[in-house]
């Protein structure tokens, strides 16, 4: 499978994350594009190019512009402002306070875009966001050009983030952006499944309105779990995206058995919309040993839920999300991709 790389993916280094009433060092690290690479290479899983830079329109095309604008300039207007550390927002637009931007200090930028507390935004952050998109991007290109698969090693991940908000680790959300990408170059139905252990509020909401592109989740289920307000089964979509948006919480323990039960209705939701892509939103947070959730597939599972995912017969574009068991991280991404591979037979649904 062709795997799109760059070590410039490793330039956010945050050195804080607000956890548990403590500032820890994040569990999003740059060792995790480590581990994957290592792991790619360890069993020739394919060729690894480096992305080309695709500018800024395909992520105005999903992002809002002050949003955009914001991630540009935050760093240097934190800095200017005299703050030492790390971008953590303090203050939010929340229910008893106005919903508008009136204000021009930092502080209120911050929180305006933020929608949670505990991604601290460093001075990389905006380019690394960037090269996040363009691998996804790139991927995508290696899909619409030959048909096959290809997954993109991104870093940042980007499921959380909305039209104009970033939280949950991410910045752009890669997935809903290399989505719009297609529909601009011509597919006419895009799926996005996000296996991750998170529910992608981000791309739930960049697409709620619409039919071209559909999204379908798997994930812990926000009465539990973050991001606490998005997730829930009820919300099926709006407008001409009604039936369009599928969630399938899940409660904490999750086993396989029950997640690929989950998976399974997922996947049939996903063919009976007949999509020409598939974006698979990768997250391996669903691990026994990830330090921030709580499902319980072993390594061996990824290798048949990629058989299952491969099972739709659809070009596939895999990017990934979560998952900060580092030392795993590796190997489950690897027996996802190998076991997709595996049953992959374009064109069978
Ligand atoms: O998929 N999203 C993630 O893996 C990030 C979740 C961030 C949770 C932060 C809880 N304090
Ligand atoms: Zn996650």
């Amino acid at each position: 499978m062709q795997i799109v790389h760059t070590e410039d993916s490793k330039r956010r280094a945050a050195t804080t994350e607000l956890s548990g009433g403590h500032l820890v060092a994040p569990f999003e690290s740059p060792a995790r594009v480590d581990q994957v690479i290592a792991a790619l290479r360890a069993r020739d899983s394919g060729p690894i190019v480096a992305p080309t830079s695709h500018g800024m329109a395909p992520i105005a095309a999903v992002h809002d512009a002050g949003y955009i604008d914001f991630l540009a300039s935050a760093w240097d207007d934190w800095v200017a402002a005299g703050n030492t550390g790390e971008i953590i927002p303090t203050i939010w637009p929340t229910r008893r306070l106005g919903e508008t931007l009136r204000s021009r200090h930092i502080e209120a930028r911050v929180g305006y875009y933020a929608l949670a507390g505990e991604t601290s935004i460093e001075a990389q952050t905006y380019e690394a966001a960037r090269t996040s998109a363009d691998i996804a991007l790139s991927a995508l290109d290696h899909v619409l050009a030959t048909g096959a698969p290809a997954f993109g090693l991104c870093r940042p991940p980007g499921h959380h983030a909305a039209v104009d908000q970033f939280g949950g680790y991410s910045f752009f959300n890669n997935a809903a952006i290399a989505a719009e990408s297609a529909r601009q170059r011509g597919v006419s139905r895009v799926a996005i499944l996000d296996v991750d252990f998170h529910h992608g509020n981000g791309t739930q909401q960049i697409f709620y309105e619409r039919a071209d592109v559909s999204f379908v989740s798997l994930h812990g289920d926000p009465v539990d779990e973050f991001p606490y307000f998005s997730g829930f089964a009820d919300e099926r979509g709006a407008g001409p995206g009604l039936g369009y948006n599928r969630n399938h919480p899940l409660p904490p323990g999750t086993d396989y058995v029950v997640w690929s039960g989950a998976l399974d209705a997922a996947l049939a939701e996903i063919a009976a919309q007949a999509p020409a892509l598939l974006i698979v939103s990768l997250g391996t947070d669903i691990f026994k040993d990830d330090p921030i959730s709580s499902f319980t597939l072993d390594s061996d599972d990824f290798v048949d839920c990629g058989a299952r995912i491969a099972a739709l017969g659809l070009p596939s574009l895999f990017l990934l999300e979560g998952g900060y068991a580092v030392a795993a991280i590796g190997t489950n991404i690897a027996n996802t991709l190998a076991g997709f591979e595996a049953a992959w037979r374009p064109g069978r649904s």
